[in-house]
């Protein structure tokens, strides 16, 4: 790597990719192997894995099936991968992505270790020149990010942390060492879908858990168990029908989200399908009705019975109606699934503090004082809280397109897109799973997979035509966001207001809702309909480019 101090010329690529999860792997194949393009993939942490690099945290596994948590866009891999277990555990997961990376020889076009500080558009050669922090520099007709939504961790800014005498840590930054709780007074902050799944882990290991919830959340049980044979067997026999309900579904799940309104179905009748969704567990809770994510009365019938279920595993009253008060319609925020989450708080060793009814004054060198005056003493402080999501990851770098124009001064009312894939102002930056796509609302590599390919597909057009650069009008971008805004005003996920999908979690952040909710099928088709009618909604720079 040169020294920051030399000048060396940019070294000259096609394509500059952002990113080596599972976005920024697939971006590779389909543009170096498919395409032919030189291709380079810079990448902030020394592996590959993106999310789940980073993401090694008591307890961290996917909340999507692992049969469906992966590309399906190679037979090869759906015959020779196995997954073991219905949920898959973040080691799994990064074993996947490098037997994917092996087997397609991506990782000789990966430089690791590698942050990219800034990048800017050279209007004059139609170029991006990407700038890492290290001092190298790169030149690519393309830019491409493939950062991730929840890549950029938020610690709030709690007076007293610098004071902390203890050992603290955020979930998404967890040392790859692990961390000791043996005999260890533990408090954690947070109780998303992270907080949900670390807790009843860390409770099994420390002396003692401290739980400060802010918000009370649903959660359904995952069930996690070892895939059977038979499962095995039939996932690869079948997976092209598999694949087939993936793309024909909102969320890119391998289920289908039924026909019936909640009010189709006597009480006694819903009573039971709700109780078999909970037997079977999982994400596709949501699914048994088609309602439950659009209709406040519908969804009550789903939140309640949530609700009764919490009251009914967890044993000390007091503790069950902190957990049970849920001040949003389920699944308005991203619903978690768990592993014996509500039962933890029936360990002797387990507390939980509700700090909406008494906040968190400060933090102490010793552990956490509550506005009462209540003094919480810990020996580890987990922050389970999260993400500056969708924007966070693109706004920590410096990126200026037209006319010196900074994504920041772009956002700074709130992210706006044409399709979640570029900003008007940066042309050919393409951004994988940006805001305004599905992507946060949909099992993820779903929609990756899409992006990839529409991405790959737009430059060979691109290539085909002598086409230069293409960048989004500004109708384009108005009328897609007025398409996401109504899309969103369309179910009830606006109605949490505190949810990060709305950016309500980092404070002074735009309240914008950020991912498109109209679907992924939906949203597949507008963008292959966009691409047949000669990326409509695009200007396209027909000046050839210098080779
Ligand atoms: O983060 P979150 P997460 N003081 O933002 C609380 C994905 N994911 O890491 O609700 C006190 O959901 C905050 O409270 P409130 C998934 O998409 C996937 O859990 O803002 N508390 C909340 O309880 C998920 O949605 C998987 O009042 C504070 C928590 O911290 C996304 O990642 C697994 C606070 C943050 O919840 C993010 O989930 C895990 C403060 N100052 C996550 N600030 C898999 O599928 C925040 N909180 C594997």
């Amino acid at each position: 790597m040169p020294d920051a101090n030399t000048t060396s010329p940019p070294a000259q690529f096609d394509a500059i990719v952002i990113g080596a999860g599972f976005a920024g792997l697939y971006q590779l194949h389909c543009l170096r192997d498919r395409l032919g393009l030189k291709v380079r993939v810079l990448e902030a942490a020394d592996g590959i894995g993106g999310t789940w690099y980073w993401n090694r945290y008591p307890g961290a596994r996917c909340d999507s099936e692992s049969h469906s948590y992966c590309y399906s866009f190679s037979d090869e891999l759906i015959r020779d991968w196995e997954w073991s277990e219905r949920y898959p555990e973040h080691p799994e997961i990064r074993r996947y992505l490098n037997f994917v990376a092996d087997r397609f020889d991506l990782k000789r076009d990966i430089q690791l270790g590698t942050r990219v500080a800034g990048a800017s558009f050279d209007e004059g050669a139609s170029r991006w020149t990407v700038r890492t922090e290290a001092g190298e520099t790169f030149s690519a007709q393309f830019l491409i990010t493939a950062v991730g939504c929840l890549s950029s961790a938020n610690v709030p800014k709690i007076p007293g942390l610098e004071d902390f005498e203890g050992d603290w840590y955020h979930t998404g930054e967890w040392p790859h060492e692990g961390v000791d709780f043996a005999g260890r007074r533990v408090g954690q902050i947070g109780t998303g879908s992270t907080g949900i799944q670390a807790a009843p882990v860390i409770a099994a290991q420390a002396a003692h858990l401290t739980v400060f919830q802010r918000t009370a959340n649903y959660s359904v049980p995952a069930h996690n168990a070892p895939l059977t044979p038979e499962f095995k067997a039939k996932v690869k026999a079948g997976f092209a029908d598999i694949k087939r309900t993936m793309h024909s579904t909102t969320n890119g799940h391998p289920f289908v989200i039924e026909e019936q309104s909640v009010f189709d179905v006597t009480p006694e009748e819903r009573e039971a399908i709700y109780e078999r969704a909970w037997a079977k567990g999982g994400l596709q809770f949501r699914a048994n009705f088609r309602d439950i994510t659009t209709d406040m009365a519908a969804n009550a019938t789903a939140a309640e019975f949530i609700k009764a279920k919490i009251r009914a595993i967890v044993k000390d009253p007091a503790t069950a109606a902190k957990l049970s008060e849920i001040d949003h319609p389920y699944a308005a925020k991203r619903p978690p699934i768990d592993s014996f989450y509500f039962e933890t708080f029936n360990r002797e060793n387990v507390t939980l503090e509700d700090i909406r009814a008494d906040p968190i004054d400060r933090i102490t060198p010793t552990g956490i004082r509550l506005q009462s005056g209540k003094e919480i003493p810990l020996d580890i402080l987990v922050f389970a809280t999260g993400f500056d999501a969708m924007t966070g990851p693109f706004l920590r770098m410096d990126i200026s397109g037209r006319d010196g124009l900074t994504l920041a001064e772009a956002w700074e009312a709130g992210p706006r897109s044409y399709l979640g894939l570029n900003v008007k102002g940066f042309p050919n930056l393409f951004t994988i799973t940006g805001p305004g796509s599905p992507s946060v609302l949909c099992n993820m590599p779903v929609p990756i997979e899409q992006h990839a390919e529409w991405i790959a597909g737009c430059i060979a057009h691109m290539r085909q035509h002598g086409i230069a650069t293409i960048e989004a009008t500004e109708e384009a971008t108005e009328s897609w966001s007025a398409e996401v805004n109504a899309a969103a005003e369309a179910t009830l996920l606006p109605q949490a207001s505190s949810s990060w999908y709305l950016g309500a979690n980092v404070p002074g952040k735009p309240r914008v809702f950020m991912p498109y909710a109209g679907g992924m099928a939906k949203y597949r088709g507008i963008c292959d309909e966009v691409a047949a009618e000669g990326y409509r909604g695009f200007e396209l720079g027909r000046a050839t480019v210098a080779a």
